[in-house]
């Protein structure tokens, strides 16, 4: 009795997947695009990371600014580089809905801003959004600096080496930076990089890559069978009780200090989980997970993306010693000769030179090199956030250090790991600057 109409329910799923599959295929019917194989299509083309950039700009090269492919025997692509086509996208309220690869993340991000859509994401969108207004920012101008100090100190190691890979300095800094102004607690990751958490960090964002190219693991009933996913396991336990560890004990605090027993009254500037704790959707608190996600998600997207735009605009300035001189300039008008002086919010925002050079290296190395919709909306979040930090910690670095080319120059090989990265890492040599 059960099979036949179990065979039936197959059937029926089979005959719609198809027609759907039709239907859609129509609409790409005038887009040119690799035709790859039967079936699958273009599925077995990306190999490794670092296939997938390579192969993405030949499309676009070959075929235009905007290019179809089919991936797999359900799914088709629309590869878009237009500008104004990309506008129109970005711009809309209305295609917000977020492909499937997202739910790679969901195991460690739950449904936190980058992996909602629908209702979910509008309203927490809009609750968050405060979170990055310039009156907050400006508190964590203090966090920049004093972890921008650490990494100053840290490049001390490297003076007068040929050739020194900048990267993983970088991202530790970053990621001490995004804990304490997301968390309000150090993880002084520069200092420890043996430690649990940070560990974690790295491995699940290892996974992440992994998976996103490899047709076994990005199949939910194989992956189970992977040692990724064991491995993802591992590092999810200890990410969310981290994470949940830190709500609570944030929690208490805030409670004492409500209660007036201020037990910390040096601790002025409020961490975004704060915000998290306090905001109330129609009467309603957060619960813990959704707060969790929220925090879990701004670790993951704040720390890579701004690493990898610090470390390549540092590589570009050490490849333009004219530009550099100029940044110097402009550092000196606001500095004078003090080196070790804090910036201010002012001096960061008078630093017009240094933003456009992030900006150029940004168009030329762009943190997030791609990103998926299922046919968005605008992507202003961190960008102030990431602004300050990158002005901050570069401007750090300038005034201390003279960048140079390695010896022998150094080439850079691009991959994308979801993030921009080179795979032969990204190295410059220092001398101190007097
Ligand atoms: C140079 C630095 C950065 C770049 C290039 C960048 C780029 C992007 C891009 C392209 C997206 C859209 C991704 C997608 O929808 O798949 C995004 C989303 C997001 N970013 Fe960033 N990001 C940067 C820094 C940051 C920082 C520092 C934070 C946090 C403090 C942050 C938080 C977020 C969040 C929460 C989202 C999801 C937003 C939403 O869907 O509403 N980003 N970012
Ligand atoms: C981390 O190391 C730097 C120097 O390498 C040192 O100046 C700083 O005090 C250390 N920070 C902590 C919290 O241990
Ligand atoms: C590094 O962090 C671990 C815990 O994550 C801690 O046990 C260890 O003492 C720390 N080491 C230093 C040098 O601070
Ligand atoms: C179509 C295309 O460009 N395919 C290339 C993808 O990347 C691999 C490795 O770099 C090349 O061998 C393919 O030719």
């Amino acid at each position: 009795m059960i099979l036949p109409i179990l065979l039936c329910l197959i059937f029926s799923f089979l005959i719609w997947s198809l027609y759907q599959t039709c239907k859609k295929n129509s609409f790409y019917k005038n887009i040119p695009g690799p035709s790859g194989v039967p079936i699958f299509g273009i599925a077995f083309e990306f190999k490794s990371t670092q296939d997938v950039l390579i192969n993405l700009t030949s499309y676009i090269k070959t075929y235009g600014d905007i290019v179809t492919a089919k991936i797999g025997p359900f799914r088709r692509y629309l590869l878009v580089s237009d500008y104004n086509f990309l506008e129109c996208v970005l711009s809309s309220t209305k295609l917000i809905k977020k492909s499937h690869h997202y739910t790679f993340f969901q195991g460690w991000l739950g449904t936190g801003l980058l992996t909602a859509d629908g209702a979910k994401w509008k309203t927490h969108r809009r609750i968050l959004t405060p979170a990055f207004h310039f009156q907050i920012l400006e508190q964590f101008i203090e966090v920049f600096e004093k972890c921008g100090d650490v990494l100053v100190k840290k490049f001390e190691n490297e003076v007068g080496r040929k050739s020194f890979d900048i990267y993983p300095y970088v991202t530790l800094h970053t990621l001490d930076v995004i804990c304490e102004s997301i968390m309000g607690i150090s993880v002084n990751a520069q200092n420890n990089s043996t430690s649990e958490y940070v560990n974690s960090v790295k491995n699940i964002c290892k996974i992440f890559v992994e998976r996103s190219v490899s047709p076994l693991q990005m199949c939910r009933f194989m992956y189970p069978f992977t040692k990724n996913y064991w491995a993802e396991q591992k590092a999810l336990k200890i990410l969310h009780q981290h994470t949940n560890s830190v709500i609570d004990a944030r929690r208490k605090e805030l409670h004492k200090a409500e209660n007036g027993h201020n037990t910390n009254p040096k601790k002025s500037k409020k961490p975004f989980l704060d915000l998290l704790l306090e905001t109330k959707i129609d009467g309603i608190p957060l619960t813990q997970e959704e707060i969790r996600e929220e925090v879990d998600t701004f670790m993951f997207e704040g720390h890579d993306t701004t690493a990898s735009a610090i470390s390549f605009t540092l590589y570009s300035l050490a490849n333009n010693l004219h530009v550099q001189e100029k940044a110097v300039d402009e550092q000196k008008k606001i500095f004078g000769e003090r080196k070790d002086v804090t910036a201010a919010y002012a001096d960061l925002q008078n630093m017009k030179y240094l933003e456009n050079i992030i900006k150029e290296s940004l168009r030329l190395y762009p943190s997030v090199p791609f990103y998926n919709r299922e046919i968005t909306d605008d992507i202003m979040f961190g960008q102030k956030f990431a602004m300050l930090e990158m002005k901050s910690t570069i401007s750090k670095i300038l005034r201390k250090y003279k960048l140079l080319p390695a010896d022998p120059q150094h080439e850079l090989n691009l991959v994308s790991e979801l993030i921009l990265k080179s795979s032969n890492g990204i190295k410059i040599s220092i001398e101190p600057r007097c």
